[in-house]
Parts: C-alpha cells; structure tokens; sequence
C-alpha cells in the first residue's frame, strides 16, 4: 500500500504559506496529500488584516466519517492549528495511524522573537502537549524558546545554546529535533539535527532578505524527503537547499514580500528527491 499523508493546518486563501505549500510541495514529491483544514483566512497574518474562520467544528464529524471509510496515514505533518484543537489533532493521530506512522510537528506560532497575531501567551504549553510523541518537531528558535520557557537569543550563541534547545525539545517527549533558523556566523544560516543523541549541523549560504513562509516551504520538503525513505539529516539538508532555491527565485522580484516564489524551484526539489 502507498503511503497517505495528512496534513493540518490553515488554508491562507492567499499567501504562499500553509496548506497552499503542503499540499503542492508533498504531492511534488510523489506522496498523496491528504488536508484538514484548520482554518480559513482571507491571507496570512503578516499582511494588514485577514478574515478567519475557525474550523475547530468540523473536524470530529470529519473524523468520525474517516473512520466509517476505515480512513488511515502513514504520516501526518501538523502546522498552524489552534489551542482548542490540538486534543482533537492528538485523537485523529491516535484513531487513523497505520503501524508506523510518522507524526511531523511544526510548532507554528512566533518567529524573530514574537509570538503570531492571535497566539495567547500559554498557547507553547499546549503546543508542547502536541510534540510530545511526535516522530520530528521542527521549530524555528523562536517557537522552540517558547516552548521550553527560555530566554530567546538571535544572534551570538554557540553550540551550547543550540544543544541546550535541543535536548530540551527531546525532553518534551519527540523522538527527533530539526531546529531552523541556527547562525554561529553572519554569511551562513542553517539547521540543527538531533536525533536523541547527537546534534548534527547543515548550513547554506544566507541570502540578504528575510521572507514569509520559508517554515512552511522547509516543513514540507523535509516532510516529503522523509516520506521517500531519506534520513532525517539528508531530509533536512534537501529541504534548506529548497528554501534556498525558493528564496532565489524571488529575488529580482521587489513586490513581491509576502511569501517566496516555491513553485519555480518544485523541479529543484524533485530532482533531489529522486536523483540523490
Ligand atoms: O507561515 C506560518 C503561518 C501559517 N499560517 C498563518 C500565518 C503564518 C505566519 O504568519 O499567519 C495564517
């Protein structure tokens, strides 16, 4: 049998973030792509003002038809959801995983040190609820201080912090770490890989510019590595190399500052997928 992933989170009808990059990137790489919309917003909360329609109501009718259907996932790739849903999420997990399923959790909430419009200040404690059994969790180093209630440093940290955050994230219950956003020197940004007992770095070089949506472009194409069978270290390095690519390709293009232009490196990634 084929794998079937599902991933939840929001539908940012417009935006270049979420669902509009999961389902795309992952069904890219050859892995069909199941969604449960979290949420409906007119756009991501980066732009001025959005519209939001919470879909916490739906989705144990939407559960409980899954399993008349004997419905199942081989993986699961959760991103921006919502406090009240993240014991629904546990249950969907819990009532649809084939043996061996993969549970992927990007902590979606902060980046540069502050939380998302919306997020209330214990919404980390229950997002750690999530994390905890996850197979991966990969948070920016924003998300991961706030998930260990630990001061967030953006620049001139060694190893140590690194490992510190690491470990931490170990200790809330996930078997494997991929944290972004890790900078010891100004021209390089790249990730930690930790697997429970050791940290392993990758870097690339760092573009001049800070985009939207680069989480979500990494969390999906490390999400769709993995599901073909690479390591989580090649995963996380095929997914950087993508951001990369995305990032690249958005460029010489000034006005456009809401998201990354991911679609025109999709046959970058496929051929990393499937030629390493
Ligand atoms: O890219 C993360 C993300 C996802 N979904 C929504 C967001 C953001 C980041 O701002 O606003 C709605």
């Amino acid at each position: 049998m084929d794998k079937r992933l599902l991933t939840i989170q929001d539908i940012s009808c417009v935006g270049q973030c979420s669902l509009t990059v999961a389902l795309p990137v992952i069904s890219a790489c050859g892995i069909e792509t199941a969604v449960l919309p979290s949420s409906v917003l007119s756009n991501h909360t980066a732009f001025k003002a959005w519209t939001f329609n919470d879909l916490t109501g739906d989705m144990e009718n939407i559960l409980n038809q899954w399993k008349k259907e004997n419905i199942t996932f081989s993986a699961f790739y959760t991103g921006y959801v919502s406090e009240a849903q993240i014991p629904i999420i546990k249950k969907i997990i819990k009532e649809t995983s084939r043996n061996d399923a993969i549970v992927v959790v990007d902590p979606v909430m902060a980046d540069n040190g502050k939380m998302y419009a919306g997020f209330a200040p214990d919404f980390p404690k229950k997002m750690s609820e999530l994390c905890n059994g996850a197979d991966v969790v990969l948070p920016n180093i924003t998300e991961a201080s706030f998930l260990l209630g630990i001061e967030y440093q953006s620049e001139n940290y060694g190893e140590d912090y690194i490992e510190n955050i690491c470990n931490g994230l170990i200790n809330l219950g996930t078997k494997n770490v991929v944290l972004t956003g890790v900078s010891f020197e100004k021209e390089k940004l790249g990730v930690a890989v930790c697997n429970g007992k050791s940290v392993e770095y990758y870097f690339t070089e760092r573009l001049p510019v800070q985009m939207h949506g680069t989480g979500d472009v990494f969390a999906s194409a490390f999400t769709g590595a993995l599901c073909n069978g690479k390591d989580l270290f090649c995963s996380a390095k095929i997914a950087a190399n993508y951001v990369v690519e995305s990032i690249k390709a958005t460029l010489d293009d000034k006005d456009h500052w809401y998201g990354v232009k991911f679609e025109k490196a999709i046959p970058y990634l496929v051929k990393q997928i499937f030629s390493v």
